[in-house]
């Protein structure tokens, strides 16, 4: 276990003055991080659809009627296209995703290896979420230069079921032990605003901040309510909310990256730049998510600008 704080340790520190939290995350920040730095990704949605699990969030389950249809899959030129934008826009990694419960052992997967070896030949890091992976393919994805793997707990143990039914925390957590023993370094975070507690959102912290290895990056994700699926109503969380989460996130975990992930779009200026000064420090950048749209990228480069943030870290 890296990390020995305990979930009552945790609990005090999410639960602070908020603007002591604040400052606190920000101080740690300057230790570890440096305020100048926000990592840029680009997701590029090699299979978008047609899911299988039925994430009570996601646009891509096909139990919902949502307008995302049945699977689509894109060809090598057509992600690679998204690449040659990714980098015009200002990215740095590139994360390959897949609508997959298991990772097939078939041409798709051997496709996904090449990508991720020209997008290194070409100077980029490269990233991946395709859903539950294998050692093998832990190895294969290692040797073709990938960096790092999202596998997210979304949210507490004890709120897990009410979200999805087709998978359990506890497998979540077996994969990303997993990934750990390989050495590849893992990306794990949760979503916002799927109506858990604030005991979950504690919760789901202490699990990231103990699992055997520091993270390398955790996600926070404001949830998109997407229509069709059950969580369509959700009332978005107050940024404030969403402040703490980053805050302490930053705080037990200060040498992992923070990513404000989804949702940064509904986000002004202006609070984005209090969850960077709270400790995020890496975003989603171009049009698009992976089904949604993304925060426009001529504004995230005048914000960056107005902020001091180097491009060329
Ligand atoms: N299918 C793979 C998996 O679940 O591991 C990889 C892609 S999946 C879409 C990646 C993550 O995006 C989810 O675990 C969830 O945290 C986040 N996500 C998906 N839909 C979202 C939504 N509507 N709002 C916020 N976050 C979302
Ligand atoms: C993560 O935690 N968030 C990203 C990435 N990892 C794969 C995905 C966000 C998806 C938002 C909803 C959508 O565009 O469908
Ligand atoms: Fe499938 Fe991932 Fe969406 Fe869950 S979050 S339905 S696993 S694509």
């Amino acid at each position: 276990m890296n990390n020995l704080l305990s979930l009552q340790n945790i609990d005090d520190i999410y639960n602070k003055p908020l603007l002591l939290l604040i400052a606190e995350a920000a101080q740690v920040h300057s230790i570890h991080q440096k305020h100048t730095v926000i990592y840029r990704n680009t997701l590029v949605s090699y299979k978008t659809g047609g899911c299988v699990e039925d994430c009570a969030y996601c646009a891509q389950s096909s139990r919902y009627k949502t307008n995302v249809g049945p699977s689509i899959r894109l060809s090598e030129v057509e992600m690679m296209q998204l690449v040659n934008e990714a980098i015009a826009q200002g990215s740095d990694r590139i994360c390959l995703s897949a609508s997959w419960k298991n990772i097939p052992n078939n041409e798709e997967f051997d496709l996904l290896i090449k990508v991720g070896k020209a997008i290194r030949n070409m100077g980029l890091q490269v990233c991946a979420t395709l859903g539950t992976i294998n050692r093998e393919q832990i190895i294969r994805l290692r040797e073709a230069g990938f960096t790092a793997y999202n596998h997210n707990i979304d949210t507490s143990e004890e709120f897990y079921a009410q979200i999805i039914s087709t998978r359990t925390f506890a497998q979540r957590i077996e994969t990303l032990k997993l990934l750990q023993e390989e050495s590849m370094a893992c990306c794990s975070g949760g979503i916002v605003g799927l109506g858990e507690s604030h005991a979950d959102r504690v919760a789901m912290l202490h699990s990231l901040a103990s699992l055997p290895q520091p993270l390398f990056t955790v996600p926070i994700n404001m949830l998109v309510a997407i229509e069709g699926t059950p969580l369509e109503n959700n009332k978005a969380v107050p940024v404030w909310d969403l402040l703490r989460v980053i805050a302490t996130a930053r705080i037990v975990m200060p040498s992992t990256r923070i990513c404000l992930a989804a949702g940064r779009k509904q986000l002004s200026a202006e609070a984005q730049s209090l969850c960077f000064l709270a400790g995020a420090n890496s975003v989603f950048v171009g049009d698009k998510l992976l089904t949604t749209p993304n925060a426009a990228p001529n504004n995230d480069f005048s914000l960056f600008k107005t902020l001091g943030i180097e491009l060329n870290d």
